[in-house]
């Protein structure tokens, strides 16, 4: 390693004072203004986890659901999936070291994860569109190349086409071809062979309204409509060329204020949807002939995508391991349906895809979501050969039938990640084949009220979570006053957590009645404010 020139380029990329960032729920996050320097970090440690891993290793400068003028940056590790927990601690280490210290902690990561300085490193590059992106970009490379490495810059992707394209290189192409393109014909192609056999979209159904919440996500769907049939009618809105990221729009503002992005314009029952910036999120919603607001969130599509599967499956006859994985934020209805209607086994884990993915690996069949709509299906090797095989080689006609729309279902979903492209068409697919209005698929069980909040503290790290962040540990007191509140009301369930990519503790409140539920955030709201170290005015209603 050449000491002297990473000193000499950290220099150039350097440390801004008191400023002190954690890799979070996914990355670094935090104003773009204060990033060069993590930026910088981050490509020198993708190189070490490339030498180590002996695979490529994926960089995305993204902040997601974040406002513009935040930016972040996350590493994929080589299946496509998020970093491993051990390099995230280095990751913190790395970025707030001094530069005094940069040897020395570099050194010590090698010499903890065994790192053989010899091996080549390539790293892939992608970024997001916001006008901070590109810079940040290059502060990457800049990285990347200090300590030999190679890489490819893919310039404007979605994250889920960056986790896409490391995995497909790390595969050798056997989980499709390292490209944008290649990533839209393989969607492409399965999305045209599942829907063959779908008699709804012939009449015209398959007509969605999608909000791009003006990100990464209108670029792509314009170039990807290209390799989608005519029969899939998207209206792209949000497209980035009047408003703002995620400004009153994309599925974060959709989910939480539980409302359509503002100047939306929707028919009664029209099909509608919002992506996040990055496009690694989606919520479905429409609203009825009342004028009333329907959300389909995380927790509706895995309900979804669950029928869905396991119809297929016993219809093909395989019988493979099935569940669920959940957050603390899942609607308890949702986990009372799949549990006690679907029978099918659910788990909750902490927030962040990065938990879900690990559980779901567990099973042969694992479906995880968010209910903010981040979310995918793992498959695991075994039940995707016994598919496949089955897809090719049984002889009962019905159940080879069904093995075939289980092996499309596989390739057009991106198992890397939770991808709003790639689970918008999964969607589209399953109501077109299973003949289902949206209002229908809604019907499936209804929501409980529920409201989210955002407390600002001095210190977020003071709220400590156990239980998949379902209880507070401290603030003492905190969750004792908790759970007295939730006494209060009918169905009521309340939880606080720190956020990983945002400055604010949120507040998670259900309750049998819209009005409860409110006032239920709302008190939380005000004990976690007195309790941890609120600042500025104290929260107000939901209402207000
Ligand atoms: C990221 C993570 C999600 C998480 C969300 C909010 O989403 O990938 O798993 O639910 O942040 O996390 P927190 O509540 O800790 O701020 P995105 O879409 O912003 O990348």
């Amino acid at each position: 390693m050449d000491f002297e020139a990473v000193a000499n380029y950290s220099r150039l990329h350097a440390k801004p004072p008191g400023v002190s960032l954690q890799y979070g729920t996914a990355g670094f996050r935090t104003k773009a203004e204060d990033l060069d320097h993590t930026m910088f970090c981050m490509g020198l440690l993708a190189v070490l986890r490339s030498k180590q891993t002996k695979s490529t290793i994926g960089i995305m400068v993204t902040a997601s659901h974040n406002p513009e003028e935040d930016n972040g940056v996350k590493l994929i590790d080589p299946l496509g999936e998020m970093l491993a927990a051990a390099w995230e601690a280095h990751a913190t280490r790395l970025a707030n070291a001094e530069e005094e210290e940069l040897q020395a902690v570099l050194t010590d990561i090698c010499q903890k994860e065994g790192v053989d300085l010899q091996h080549s490193a390539f790293v892939v590059i992608g970024r997001d569109t916001r006008s901070s992106s590109k810079k940040l970009s290059q502060s990457v490379t800049d990285g990347v190349s200090v300590l030999g490495g190679q890489y490819h810059d893919y310039g404007l992707v979605t994250t889920p086409q960056l986790h896409y394209i490391v995995c497909c290189r790390n595969t050798h192409g056997n989980y499709g071809t390292a490209t944008v393109e290649g990533y839209y014909q393989k969607l492409s192609k399965a999305f045209v062979e599942l829907t063959k056999q779908a008699t709804s979209h012939r009449d015209g159904h398959m007509c969605l309204k999608i909000d791009c919440a003006n990100g990464i996500g209108a670029l792509k769907l314009k170039e990807m409509q290209y390799y989608l049939p005519g029969s899939l009618v998207m209206h792209i809105d949000n497209d980035g060329t009047k408003g703002r990221l995620n400004h009153l729009c994309g599925a974060d503002f959709v989910k939480v204020h539980q409302k359509p992005p503002v100047g939306f314009e929707m028919k009664a029952g029209e099909r509608c949807c919002s992506f996040d910036g990055d496009a690694d999120r989606i919520v479905y919603y429409y609203i009825d002939a009342a004028g009333r607001f329907h959300l389909l969130d995380g927790d509706k599509i895995a309900t979804l995508i669950s029928t869905f599967l396991k119809e297929l499956l016993v219809k093909a006859g395989q019988t493979v391991t099935f569940a669920v994985i959940q957050t603390a934020y899942a609607n308890g209805s949702s986990t009372r349906y799949l549990e006690e209607t679907m029978k099918v086994p659910v788990h909750c884990g902490k927030t962040g895809v990065k938990h879900l993915h690990h559980k779901a690996q567990e099973f042969d069949i694992g479906v995880y979501f968010e209910a903010n709509g981040h979310g995918t299906v793992l498959f695991s090797k075994a039940a995707e050969e016994k598919i496949r095989y089955q897809a090719k080689e049984e002889k009962d006609n019905r159940k080879r039938e069904a093995a075939k729309i289980l092996e499309n279902t596989i390739d057009l979903i991106n198992q890397t990640v939770g991808d709003a492209i790639s689970d918008m068409l999964l969607i589209e697919a399953i109501l077109a084949l299973k003949n289902l209005t949206v209002p229908q698929w809604d019907a499936m069980y209804t929501d409980l009220p529920n409201r989210q909040l955002k407390v600002k503290v001095a210190d977020r790290r003071v709220i400590d979570t156990t239980d998949a962040e379902r209880r507070a540990v401290t603030p003492p007191g905190l969750q004792e006053e908790i759970d007295d509140l939730v006494k209060k009301y009918p169905l009521a369930r309340a939880f606080v957590r720190p956020s990983g990519t945002e400055d604010v503790v949120r507040v998670y409140a259900e309750a049998d009645m819209q009005e409860h539920a409110d006032n239920l955030a709302h008190e939380v709201s005000l004990v976690v404010y007195h309790l941890a170290g609120g600042v500025g005015e104290p929260p107000k209603t939901a209402a207000s």
